[in-house]
């Protein structure tokens, strides 16, 4: 089946990628519309060879035949444009972190809970990027071992701040200012990422904890997380422990990981084989190394989780989800 297909926020750095990952995978589009702001309107993107004019989005904007709009443009733009879309009859699947923690809206991770796209109200949360690439790796091992508790330390890149991280970085390189973050990113490291809440974490922090356990179904997993900027480019890395009910030998870890879909293993530390952000740099698995015992606990590992925060993280995962509902449309 052909869709007509919208993205808002197509002139942004998910959104331009959205094209790029539509290209690649062939997705089936009759009509593209693409949306921004007022001040990116006008701007022309080139999608399969053809150039689109990018329309400033407005309340007129769905008043034509949508099947699904992908949004990109912020949480804002989300809260007030999402419910407009679904009310002429849009499924909005949402890169902004707006709807994700809503009751009767679905979080998805296609590789982990893809049937939770059936009980959509009209909108779809696409969760937060070190969350995707946290959950793609245990959802089997969940299956198999049941987890405990969770503890995630990020390393995540300066592109998760869109254009101004990466200024920053640049920047600060160069000897100038930093204007997004509230130091200098260049040759430092920042355990700061988003707002600080009354609790001590941060929203980054609060958002992989409980949009794990939103997205594995099981509000029992007790998860911890410490997030912290890098001076990457593209890509985060998350430092995973994991702590199970059950024993288990670690070939079996190694096949649970194998055998889960969207995952890669590089792990050969005997020749110093690992995952790193500069290599997974437009790539869409999740690559998954340094996977060893936990000996300070009866039944843990460790392992060490990279992928592209702009694909797998954001535009890559929006349009698996895009995907999954296009089989349920046919
Ligand atoms: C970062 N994870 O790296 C953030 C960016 O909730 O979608 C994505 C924020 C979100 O700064």
């Amino acid at each position: 089946k052909q869709v007509n297909l919208a993205i808002v926020g197509a002139t942004g750095m998910v959104g331009r990628t959205f094209l790029k990952v539509l290209e690649e995978r062939n997705f089936p589009i009759k009509n593209l519309y693409l949306f921004s702001s007022e001040k990116s309107a006008g701007t022309e993107l080139v999608f399969r060879g053809k150039e689109y004019k990018v329309e400033a989005l407005t309340e007129a904007s769905f008043d034509r035949d949508i099947d699904i709009a992908l949004f990109s443009a912020g949480g804002d733009v989300s809260k007030k444009f999402a419910p407009i879309a679904r009310d002429h009859g849009v499924i909005v699947v949402d890169n902004s972190s707006a709807w994700r923690m809503e009751k009767d809206i679905p979080l998805v991770v296609p590789e982990v809970n893809p049937n939770d796209v059936d009980w959509n109200n009209g909108i779809i949360a696409n969760p937060n990027c070190s969350t995707i690439q946290s959950v793609v790796p245990l959802v089997k091992l969940h299956e198999a071992l049941k987890i405990k508790r969770i503890v995630y330390s990020t390393y995540q890149a300066v592109s998760g701040s869109g254009v101004g991280g990466m200024k920053d970085l640049e920047n600060g390189i160069n000897g100038g200012e930093n204007k997004k973050y509230p130091y200098q990113i260049a040759y430092n490291c920042l355990p700061h990422i988003d707002e600080f809440l009354d609790n001590g974490y941060t929203k980054e922090e609060m958002k992989m904890i409980n949009e794990t356990k939103k997205i594995l179904n099981d509000e029992s997993i007790r998860v911890t997380a410490t997030t912290v900027r890098v001076p990457v480019r593209y890509g985060h890395s998350v430092c995973i422990n994991l702590e199970f009910e059950n024993p288990f030998e670690m070939e079996q870890i190694y096949k649970l990981l194998q055998e889960t879909e969207g995952v890669n293993i590089v792990d050969d530390v005997k020749n110093n084989v690992y995952p790193m952000p500069i290599d997974v740099e437009g790539k869409d698995e999740v690559y998954v190394g340094r996977i060893r015992r936990d000996y300070s606990v009866e039944n843990g590992i460790n392992m060490w989780v990279v992928a592209d925060n702009i694909r797998k993280g954001a535009a890559t995962n929006t349009v698996q989800i895009a995907e999954l509902l296009i089989k349920k449309l046919k």
